[in-house]
């Protein structure tokens, strides 16, 4: 059975468990820094598993010796947003505890691939790389499956299409500035800008780039858990099941798209070995513009990071 470590069992966390055990595709740790609440949330998971049918071991741990052997580790730990909140509130404390994470469970699992949650993302990916020395391939961040799927669902609701059929691309940083790409999104093979009227599309655009602030103010204690889990989950399994499955996710780039030395959010190829390769769309005048303007607002957080922590 392959392994999957968690790290931090909070909201996303223990519902990327549960969503990975639904699948039945490994063992599942769950780390936390909170003494009982991993254990408790793995106990109760176990139980869960008669009823469902699934054969899944599932424990929790206070520390990171419990991860050994991991072949892919998911880090969620750190500070969630609240209303009012940016992502990049969170810098400072959250690459504390990411750095830290990454560092520790490398150690136990010199094979995983990981895969990041924690926010700012893009730039916790970047500072996942850079502290462990591990190769592009085994850092990829969590953002675009999220930020396409919750397009896709407005999509739905806009048009009363199956979900099956649309397909969306959000690409860009995980940030306001986040790229929505209408013109390679579709329903059913239709174009959405050719599907949908200008003003519906827009509307759409900027609820997907609003799309976390709105279930946080909903929720007023916490940010999304449902949808960003599910999605990492489907990166977990693409990549143990070695599907080279195509998803949008926050990749290194080492060139593509015109960007350097910075984490982005861009099609990726996942399978065995993680990030497999980057697709590389042709991208109109329109499209550039945005990218660059959501790769500027990545710098200016990756730039803060640069003078909180010596990478
Ligand atoms: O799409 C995306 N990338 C995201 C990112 C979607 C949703 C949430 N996103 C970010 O993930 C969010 O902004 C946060 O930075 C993280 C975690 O969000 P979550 O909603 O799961 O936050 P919780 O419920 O507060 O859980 C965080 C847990 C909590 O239980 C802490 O006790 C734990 O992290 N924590 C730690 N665990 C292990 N080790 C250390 N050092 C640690 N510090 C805190």
């Amino acid at each position: 059975m392959n392994k999957i470590s968690i790290i931090g069992a909070g909201m996303t966390g223990a519902t990327t468990a549960h969503w990975l055990a639904e699948r039945e595709l490994a063992d599942i740790v769950l780390v936390d820094v909170v003494e009982g609440m991993p254990q408790g949330k793995a106990l109760d998971l176990v139980e869960a598993m008669p009823i469902i049918g699934k054969d899944v071991n599932i424990v929790g741990a206070n520390d990171y010796a419990a991860t050994k052997g991991s072949d892919i580790i998911i880090i969620t730990a750190g500070l969630a947003r609240k209303p009012g909140m940016s992502r990049d509130d969170l810098l400072s404390k959250n690459a504390e505890i990411v750095g830290t994470a990454a560092v520790e469970t490398l150690k136990h699992s010199p094979d995983a691939i990981y895969i990041i949650l924690t926010n700012p993302l893009d730039t916790m990916a970047y500072l996942v790389m850079k502290k462990t020395g591990l190769p592009r391939e085994r850092v990829i961040g969590q953002a675009g499956i999220l930020d396409s799927a919750r397009m896709r669902a407005f999509v739905a609701m806009e048009t009363g299409v199956s979900v099956e059929n649309i397909d969306c691309y959000v690409l860009g940083g995980h940030g306001d500035e986040m790229v929505p790409l209408t013109r390679h999104s579709n329903v059913a093979g239709i174009p959405l800008n050719e599907y949908l009227p200008a003003d519906k599309l827009d509307a759409i655009v900027a609820r997907t780039r609003k799309g976390g602030a709105e279930v946080i103010n909903l929720l007023k204690t916490g940010s999304a858990y449902y949808a960003p889990a599910a999605a990492c989950a489907q990166m977990a399994e693409a990549i143990l099941k070695n599907k080279n499955l195509v998803v949008p996710c926050a990749a290194y780039m080492n060139g593509e798209y015109g960007l350097k030395d910075m984490f982005f959010g861009v099609p990726v190829v996942l399978g065995r070995n993680g990030l497999e390769k980057i697709v590389e769309y042709k991208l109109d005048k329109e499209e550039k513009a945005m990218f660059e303007k959501s790769a500027a607002a990545v710098k200016e957080t990756l730039e803060a990071l640069k003078k909180l922590v010596q990478l």
